[in-house]
């Protein structure tokens, strides 16, 4: 189970892989890499998988014995062969498909797959330019100065019994959520709090881990240099 390890306030770095960035090769590459870099778990998903690779679950779980957890950007990203799955609710977006339509859709398949489930309060955070989430969810994100309405609203994600919030800035994003924004948060919720989006440096993710994140999630930067994973690693040791 990866739940109890979220909330055992363990520091942990997490690694999204989007299948469509990837060969086999560079998903075995990048996969063993994270292993020795000490990843808590990965992630798998993006806005549009086009090119599934075949059997990529399974390749990832041949390659590393950490939990394979779904992230997904839609229903067709929905397999059996991982271990859980962040069940997002998109809460800073009032688009009803994603915070309920989706999971009535997947509940009987997600039942039962027997596979973890942690339901997740996705908070999309406005960086400056539109980002791929932002469009293909039909979704305004909180504005980044906003840290009162993105705190009010992961009050109300705990409140609703979520079990983590996720605090987005974008897949690629410019700029990382604000560290601010995770401290006040931190400061008003007691379930693990994950922040993602435009982390690429050892001291970008040692700012948001001392501002209160207890997973950061690395995506973009290792697709273009699997290698920083390594450094990333050493915060979290
Ligand atoms: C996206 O938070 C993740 O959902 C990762 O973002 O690709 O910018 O690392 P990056």
């Amino acid at each position: 189970m990866l739940y109890p390890i979220l909330k055992s306030n363990r520091k942990m770095m997490a690694l999204l892989i989007d299948p469509d960035k990837h060969t086999v090769d560079s998903l075995v590459r990048t996969v063993e890499i994270a292993d020795r870099a000490g990843v808590g778990f990965i992630l798998y998903g993006g806005s549009i998988i086009s090119n599934h690779l075949p059997h990529s679950i399974e390749t990832i779980k041949q390659h590393t014995r950490k939990p394979v957890f779904l992230f997904p950007g839609s229903l067709l990203q929905l397999s059996y062969h991982a271990d859980g799955i962040f069940l997002l609710s998109l809460i800073s977006g009032r688009n009803p498909e994603l915070l309920i339509g989706n999971h009535v859709q997947a509940a009987p398949f997600l039942k039962k797959s027997g596979m973890e489930i942690i339901p997740t309060g996705y908070i999309l955070m406005g960086q400056g330019g539109q980002t791929s989430v932002e469009y293909m969810s039909q979704t305004m994100p909180i504005p980044a100065e906003k840290t009162d309405i993105a705190t009010a609203t992961a009050i109300a994600g705990e409140m609703l019994g979520l079990k983590a919030i996720y605090l987005e800035a974008g897949s690629g994003a410019m700029q990382h959520v604000a560290p601010k924004t995770v401290a006040v948060i931190r400061e008003n919720i007691a379930i693990p709090l994950i922040a993602g989006g435009g982390i690429r440096t050892p001291q970008q993710a040692e700012t948001l881990f001392a501002a209160g994140a207890d997973v950061i999630v690395i995506g973009t930067v290792a697709e273009q240099n699997p290698e920083i994973l390594l450094e990333l690693g050493k915060v979290t040791e």
